[in-house]
């Protein structure tokens, strides 16, 4: 007896080792697949459009075409239009808005009678950009009404003649909606669903599309709702059935565009990036214009697999902790003759 119990004393947790070994393992392998799956969102996060304060800020490219695109503008009556101006030519530019509604000026004018015209009735705004630089025009629509609608065009000799104009029209049906989007360079939308809910209709909408990585993207809505696009068929889809819009995300983080449209039937319309391959690597979403967004997909089967591992392992550790307190007064209890249980911890 006497050799049975010194040889337990210093192994008197081996019943336990198996037990904890086990444990310890299991929660190794469970603990960064219960991480992992934490990290997946179970419900796809929804974007919701809430109402829009004056008018939605507005990128216009100037190119050596001569053209702005887009050409055609959208204010808010008595608000300030902000108007990124990019010049993405070689030539200078002139970003100039007519101050006289309903005006259109006359393509056959000589670039001196159009100044000639500019300097009798002056302008809402007047910037000139530089090849390769940026502007910013802030036209202050303030006084003008509903269905006003002003011509903007470049001053740069026989740029305008050239067809450098374009219109920027004045609404007071409110500014509509407005949505954020983001883009990844992991090829995602953030979030990849967004909701709408239209007073009336038409109404706009204006997506505020920002560029989290350093991919350029674009953000195309189809304009036929209920419609799947697929990656294969898009562009041919496209150029029969022209997007609501195709706003180009420029490339950089914190790039940023407004893709303002105008849609005029419920229906849930489908967004992709047309950047080639991005469309196939997932990157796409669906906006839903007064249609209810279906609930989220259940939660991923390996969610409650590493569930059952955690309990399990926890279940297992439990057990060699058991075993080895257990093992431990068991193998010790004995081991004191005549002393009582409190040992040397009382008098
Ligand atoms: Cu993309």
């Amino acid at each position: 007896m006497t050799d049975a119990r010194q040889s337990r004393r210093p192994g008197f947790w081996r019943p336990a080792l198996p037990w904890l070994l086990a444990g310890l393992l299991l929660a190794t392998a469970a603990l960064p697949v219960a991480q992992a799956v934490e990290r997946i969102p179970v419900a796809p996060a929804v974007g919701v459009a809430r109402p829009m304060a004056g008018s939605p800020n507005v990128t216009v490219n100037m190119t050596d075409t001569p053209r702005f695109v887009p050409r055609s503008l959208t204010g808010v009556a008595n608000s300030t239009l902000n108007v990124t101006l990019v010049n993405v030519g070689e030539f200078t530019h002139t970003f100039t808005v007519s101050r006289v509604p309903g005006f259109v000026l006359n393509p056959s004018w000589s670039p001196s009678q159009l100044n000639a015209w500019f300097a009798a009735n002056g302008s809402l705004a007047n910037v000139s950009v530089a090849a390769g630089q940026q502007g910013i025009a802030h036209v202050t629509l303030n006084g003008t009404s509903g269905g006003d609608s002003f011509e903007f065009v470049s001053l740069v000799p026989f740029q305008f003649q050239a067809g450098m104009f374009g219109f920027l029209n004045v609404t007071t049906s409110g500014p509509g909606l407005m949505l954020e989007e983001n883009t990844t360079d992991s090829l995602q939308f953030v979030p990849d669903t967004l909701a709408a809910s239209a007073a009336h209709f038409p109404e706009k909408i204006n997506v505020l599309v920002t560029n989290t990585g350093n991919f350029g993207h674009t953000f195309t809505v189809a304009a036929q709702s209920n419609y799947s696009l697929s990656p294969a068929n898009f562009t041919e889809y496209f150029s029969d059935h022209p997007p609501f819009v195709s706003a180009t995300v420029p490339s950089g983080a914190g790039s940023t565009v407004w893709a303002n449209f105008t849609v005029s039937a419920p229906g849930i319309y489908q967004y992709i990036c047309e950047v080639p391959g991005h469309f196939a690597s997932g990157m796409t979403g669906l906006l839903y214009v007064n249609v209810p967004v279906p609930p989220p997909t259940p939660a991923p089967s390996t969610a409650i697999v590493a569930t059952w591992v955690l309990i399990g392992s926890g279940v297992l550790l439990g057990i060699g902790v058991a075993l080895a307190v257990v093992a431990s007064f068991t193998g010790r209890f004995p081991r004191r003759p005549g002393g009582d249980s409190s040992g040397g911890h009382g008098h």
